[in-house]
């Protein structure tokens, strides 16, 4: 696949004019916790993330996922947003404790009924439904019993995702197992930023191991069920050494990169942890929780990589250095303080870390790849002469992630689409509701839709399945 300059009926190409590979698929994506509240109805169970919210000091302000943006009772209305916008693919995920309110055991049908009539109003709308199975709700229960620490929960994961696919698998096409391990594993149980909010190293690593083998067990068990589109996503560190010239900060960067990256693609996608890697998980564990066959299991065909990006990471040797709580092994690195332009929740804009990653990554395993979120969080608000969200740093930050993307197209990166994150407005996890990454705004008081501009502007990325010369927002 390559990316194609427009031409013109009168045969003279466009300046700068480009346009995605036929078929791309446009999308926008959420999560089920951040967007869907009604925390407590229809039989869903208590997650992690309700219990961790309502601990305080956890998430800004004390906000919970309580309300949202109450999706789950706006759901049509929020697809009806959807089609306008010209959407053609949402990705969204689904609440494990409403289908299981304790994880394992009896099935919520009730809340299998709500993903039912999703899928069915965005099929009804020309919407192709990308479901994500578990973007880190894990049901309390389970977490009382170790959470990802505990084996248990990765067949408890498999179990549930063959529930999920009996129910929508006749509709679904694409199937995620994971959204992001390295959030729920590093954040979850190395520096407690997230749910359940664990810090310790060991911890951690245990969990990577078991969030991969529940995504091979869940993988296999989609796959003989029929599924046609395997996945998981991750969020690779797009990380670099900040002195490309200097041994050390080259070392330091693959240690990043082992713990961070390879820890997951490795056993992914060739079967074992490398060396490197299973060195450093040995100075926290015994390794006895990686049993004889687990890898195979992980190593389960996948037809896509789902990718997230945001932001590049730079790191130097710096000896004495402790240990990042997110990053066990990594005493003695420095993590470079972002340095700007930055986005609203203080990360780096550099689109072009975005094409080395998604080169690497196809150099090194040749997967197709989608981009399953990339976005920017601005606190934008109605102006209030003209109501309009005025989104032009959003729109910007789109555009060129978006031209970053082409260039790894021509690179020959198998890119299959784009899905923005978020669609609208939602619970940003610890930040609670202060950082707005949608292209929808909320108002939390009224629950209110507003497209921002940069809706508008995607709207039209999206019918003309590419870019215009120069930046989209200088052509308005
Ligand atoms: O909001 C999150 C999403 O849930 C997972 N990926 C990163 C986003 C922005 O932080």
């Amino acid at each position: 696949m390559t990316a194609t300059v427009e031409v013109e009926s009168s045969g003279e190409p466009q300046a700068t004019g480009v346009r995605f590979p036929e078929g791309f698929v446009w999308g926008a994506a959420t999560a089920s916790y951040q967007i869907e509240g009604a925390a407590t109805e229809d039989g869903r169970g208590p997650s992690i993330w309700d219990t961790f919210s309502r601990t305080p000091g956890r998430v800004h302000a004390g906000h919970t996922g309580d309300v949202a943006c109450d999706h789950y009772h706006r759901y049509v209305d929020d697809v009806a947003m959807m089609a306008g916008l010209g959407l053609r693919a949402y990705r969204f995920s689904i609440a494990w404790p409403r289908v299981q309110p304790d994880g394992t055991g009896p099935v919520n049908t009730r809340g299998l009924d709500f993903y039912d009539r999703l899928v069915d109003e965005l099929i009804g709308k020309g919407i192709d439904p990308v479901v994500t199975l578990y973007h880190w709700d894990l049901p309390q229960t389970l977490q009382d019993r170790g959470g990802w620490t505990n084996r248990e929960t990765a067949e408890a994961f498999a179990d549930y995702a063959q529930i999920v696919y009996a129910r929508l698998g006749d509709r679904v096409k694409t199937w995620t197992t994971l959204n992001e391990p390295w959030c729920s594993a590093y954040l979850g149980y190395g520096n407690g930023v997230h749910a359940p909010g664990i810090q310790d190293p060991a911890s951690a690593l245990i969990s990577v191991h078991h969030l991969l083998l529940g995504h091979g067990l869940a993988a296999r068990a989609l796959r003989s069920a029929g599924a046609q589109t395997v996945s998981i996503t991750l969020n690779p560190t797009a990380v670099a050494p900040l002195d490309p010239q200097n041994p050390a900060d080259i070392a330091a960067a693959r240690i990043v990169d082992g713990v961070g990256n390879r820890i997951f693609l490795e056993p992914l996608f060739r079967g074992a942890y490398p060396d490197d890697v299973r060195e450093i998980i040995g100075r926290f564990t015994d390794l006895s929780h990686i049993r004889e066959g687990d890898e195979k299991i992980i190593n389960a065909p996948i037809d896509v990589l789902g990718v997230n990006y945001y932001t590049p990471t730079y790191v130097s040797a710096q000896p004495g250095t402790p240990a990042a709580l997110d990053t066990p092994g990594s005493e003695g690195i420095a993590f470079r303080k972002p340095v700007g332009p930055i986005t609203d929740i203080g990360w780096q804009i550099e689109p072009a870390a975005l094409t080395r990653l998604l080169n690497r990554l196809h150099d090194d395993y040749g997967v197709p790849m989608m981009i399953t979120e990339n976005g920017a969080a601005y606190p934008d608000g109605p102006s209030p002469e003209t109501g309009e969200v005025n989104d032009t740093d959003r729109v910007a930050y789109l555009d060129s992630h978006l031209r970053a993307c082409l260039d790894a197209i021509s690179h020959g990166v198998d890119l299959r689409g784009y899905f923005a994150w978020s669609l609208m407005d939602n619970f940003e996890w610890a930040e609670g509701y202060n950082m707005r990454f949608g292209l929808v705004h909320v108002d939390y008081t009224t629950q209110e839709r507003r497209p921002k501009q940069s809706a508008k502007w995607y709207s039209e990325v999206i019918k003309r399945n590419g870019l215009g010369g120069g930046t989209a927002a200088d052509e308005r």
